[in-house]
């Protein structure tokens, strides 16, 4: 694991982040996917895990999809179903119709189907994960068959959002496995991108934006994760270890919302924390009550993970480009992996819940904006 130097020039209030947007942006759009099913179509291909195998880049991209619809009165929602109780295995995908002019039902966010007290009924979508794969980390192939389907009622309404950490030569993926049960976090482990191989539930719902860190810290695995809890409390950060990768305790709070800002909503990790000499550099998504997604950065240190050395009052990144501001979802930038090589970060994200794009900037100016107190 290569440590990153922030270099021997003095702290600067006013040095830039240089954020470039690829020229290629956005990377990849459902146009480029094919749908797993013929009578289904493509509607995102967002928040994709990243990790560097052998001379690619592989993204492991959350591929959205519906069944098509005639009629545009009418929402059709996609579902996967099992035997009763069953808690893997084959499912059969299952369409259940619903009309707009249902009084008991709220179509008001694109991405979900509420009833009359607020409660996530349905999504519109069902997730899938799917390879792509790039020698030059712009132009991507993507494969034209699912890498990781949806498996057991606890995932009836899709996988999503992973993230992919490399550990002593094997991947671990993390992601949302999603269903009337609620948003719980799963494990998956690959070495060759071939064959995956399921770990399990790591975490109960409501948690998501789980990503793990690269290296054991004091003898333990370390995980960052996001509990949404219900009443009192906020979705924020917490950290939780593991002798294991299956079993986690001795959960901390980390860090949180921060009223009247850009972040006053919520938070979650965003990519894979990068280790540098001067901590855990942990890329993260806020949104404020608008649901403008942006990205923030935050430091935290070496040998504690839950503990905040530093972080940005202002997110690095914002929804600016026509490809983030409009959308299945609007106003989101959300990532779940970067590449670093040297001081260069490449972080790809997932611009409106609609397509794939990138950004790539130097390491040192951040992490000296972070250590001068912004
Ligand atoms: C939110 C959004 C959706 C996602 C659901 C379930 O509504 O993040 O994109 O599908 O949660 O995770």
């Amino acid at each position: 694991m290569g440590v990153n130097r922030i270099g021997g020039e003095t702290l600067n209030r006013e040095k830039k982040i240089d954020i470039q947007r690829s020229s290629r942006n956005p990377l990849i759009t459902p146009r480029d996917v094919k749908p797993s099913r013929p009578d289904w179509e493509v509607i995102g291909v967002f928040n994709a895990g990243v990790a560097k195998y052998r001379d690619e880049t592989i993204l492991l991209l959350r591929v959205a999809e519906r069944p098509r619809s005639p009629d545009p009165g009418h929402v059709l929602v996609p579902v996967l179903e099992g035997g009763a109780g069953r808690e893997s295995g084959p499912m059969d995908a299952k369409t259940i119709t619903l009309d707009r002019r249902d009084p008991e039902l709220d179509f008001g966010d694109s991405r979900v189907v509420r009833d009359r007290s607020g409660r996530t009924v349905f999504l519109t979508s069902m997730s899938h994960l799917r390879l792509a794969r790039s020698r030059d980390g712009e132009r991507f192939a993507v494969d034209g068959r699912p890498a990781v389907w949806p498996q057991g009622r606890l995932e009836s309404w899709g996988v999503e959002d992973p993230r992919i950490t490399e550990i002593d030569g094997r991947y671990f993926i993390t992601y949302s496995a999603v269903s009337e049960k609620g948003v719980a976090v799963g494990l998956i482990s690959t070495e060759d991108f071939a064959d995956f191989r399921r770990e399990g539930l790591i975490l109960a719902p409501t948690n998501k934006d789980a990503v793990l860190f690269p290296e054991k810290i004091g003898g333990f695995y370390y995980m960052i994760h996001r509990p949404v809890p219900e009443g009192i409390g906020m979705p924020e950060i917490w950290a939780a270890r593991s002798p294991d990768l299956l079993h986690w305790g001795d959960h901390r709070y980390v860090m949180g919302v921060r009223k009247g800002t850009w972040e006053n909503r919520r938070i979650g990790a965003g990519c894979v924390p990068i280790r540098t000499e001067e901590g855990w550099l942990l890329l993260y998504h806020g949104a404020d009550d608008r649901d403008v997604y942006g990205m923030g950065a935050a430091l935290l240190d070496l040998t504690d993970p839950s503990r905040v050395i530093a972080r940005l009052d202002d997110p690095f990144l914002t929804p600016e480009a026509e490809y983030e501001t409009n959308g299945f979802f609007r106003n989101v930038v959300f990532a779940c992996g970067a590449i670093v090589e040297g001081d260069r970060v490449t972080m790809y994200y997932g611009a409106a819940d609609d397509s794939m794009a990138r950004v790539t900037f130097q390491l040192s100016p951040l992490l000296h904006r972070l250590l001068s107190n912004n």
